[in-house]
């Protein structure tokens, strides 16, 4: 169902006008309150008078989690703190997290873009909608949790992980819909199997999942394995969380971007100038309507392009294919943004360790697993085991620490790690997604 037939099926030059308004007001508006900004855009030899077409969104600087690391916590906000009613933070490329703030109304919007996001999906009031995204500074959760109770359904805050007990959960309260990564429900789909529980006599219909890439194969075994329907939806915090754009139920061809609050560009991943409507590179975003935390020509480093096509489920939105590609190394592992900078990070402030490392990625059934393989110095080599062990289990835990996630460490001798003659290759990734 189409949750918001006025704007979700807008002719696109009444879509276009609305976009030109908001775009006006939304540069006006950084430019007057964040200096940050201000000084790009004087830098950049651009005034807020000089946006007059969509087109002009060209003159104005973009925005990168480098800006957003600068300015970190809350030097991009622009509104005072009275404002802003949450908080939510994801990976940024060092330690440090970026940090996303929204107001009220903020909030409101992302309810009814997650709103959207759901019905678009096939899920109504009457549904039980079991939440698995995690909930915390991750937008996942609770991005989810507004959007479906603002459709008047039932949500499970479950969050992720012991998966036993969701499984229970789905029994005995009858979910109807599954929100969570790919790969968790994949998760989910293992442990049913091994408990011998057939999803045939579960309640589940739908399947809402994002936040990490997911071919059309995994989609196809998450279908036939779970006996549901699996539907794609795309988001990021920077941006907002999820609900940037979804897939409708009708076709699931492409993803619907909510272009009545953000406007999308694709541009040469390496010259960053604009490509022809229709052709790849990377995927950004202004938003329109944000008031705590706008961006203005945010730069996500997700490769897509738009498809321009009026969908046959009657919105007007254009539409982006499945996300496949990133123009950087950022990994994702059981839904977690990881940078190999962040572990390279923990590497260097260890003493006995050689700045030379490797990160193997593998998809084991279906849980992601990483392998950090790094050079240890002579002396601790041939140092005794002991001394290994305790390396090695404090190499864990400072990555559990700073990333949340589990990994194994292999230390491996001097000199073993194949050296690069160009840009190193820190990653190894052998998941089949
Ligand atoms: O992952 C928001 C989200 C939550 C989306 C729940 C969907 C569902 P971040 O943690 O900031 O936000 O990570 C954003 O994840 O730039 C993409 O690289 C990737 N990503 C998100 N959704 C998809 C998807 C959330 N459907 C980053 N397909 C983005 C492929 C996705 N990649």
């Amino acid at each position: 169902m189409i949750w918001n037939e006025e704007y979700e099926t807008l002719p696109r030059e009444a879509l276009e006008a609305l976009q030109l308004k908001r775009l006006k007001a939304q540069v006006a508006r950084v430019h007057a309150t964040v200096a940050y900004y201000r000084k790009k855009m004087e830098d950049a030899g651009v005034t807020p008078d000089d946006i007059q077409t969509l087109a002009d969104i060209r003159l104005l600087p973009f925005t990168t989690k480098e800006d957003l690391r600068k300015n970190y916590p809350f030097g991009l906000f622009t509104v005072p703190m009275e404002k802003v009613v949450r908080i939510h933070a994801s990976s940024g490329t060092t330690g440090k997290p970026t940090v996303v703030g929204y107001t009220k109304r903020d909030i409101e919007m992302w309810a009814e873009l997650m709103t959207r996001t759901l019905s678009a999906a096939g899920v109504h009031s009457g549904d039980i909608v079991h939440n698995a995204y995690g909930y915390g500074l991750f937008t996942g959760g609770l991005g989810a949790h507004y959007g479906a109770e603002n459709l008047g359904a039932a949500v499970i805050p479950i969050s992720g992980g012991n998966t036993k007990r969701q499984i229970q959960i789905m029994q005995d309260f009858g979910s109807t819909v599954l929100l969570s990564t790919p790969s968790y429900a994949l998760n989910i789909a293992d442990a049913m199997a091994d408990q011998g529980i057939d999803p045939a006599t579960l309640k589940l219909r739908v399947g809402v999942f994002g936040a990490e890439p997911w071919s059309e194969a995994m989609r196809e075994e998450i279908e036939q394995r779970l006996k549901i329907k699996a539907i794609d939806i795309y988001g990021l915090s920077e941006v907002m969380g999820p609900g940037v754009a979804a897939e409708c139920i009708e076709e699931q061809k492409g993803l619907h971007i909510m272009e009545d609050h953000f406007l999308p560009e694709i541009v040469d991943p390496d010259t960053f100038a604009p490509l022809p409507l229709g052709e790849a590179g990377e995927l950004v975003f202004t938003t329109l309507t944000k008031e705590a935390f706008p961006v203005i020509r945010y730069r996500t480093k997700d490769i897509s392009r738009l498809i321009p096509d009026v969908c046959s489920c009657g919105r007007t939105f254009y539409r982006i294919p499945k996300i496949t590609g990133r123009t950087d190394d950022m990994l994702i592992i059981r839904g977690v943004n990881v940078f190999p900078s962040q572990i390279e990070e923990v590497i260097m402030g260890v003493e006995g360790v050689e700045p030379h490392y490797q990160i193997v990625v593998e998809r084991e059934g279906s849980l992601d697993k990483i392998e950090v393989q790094v050079e240890v110095s002579e002396a601790i080599f041939s140092d005794e085991v002991k001394s290994l062990e305790k390396l090695s289990k404090k190499l864990q835990t400072e990555i559990k620490d700073l990333l949340g996630i589990s990994c194994t460490i292999k230390l491996v001798e001097p000199k073993t790690i194949q050296r690069s003659e160009g840009k190193a290759k820190r990653v190894i990734d052998n998941r089949k997604i």
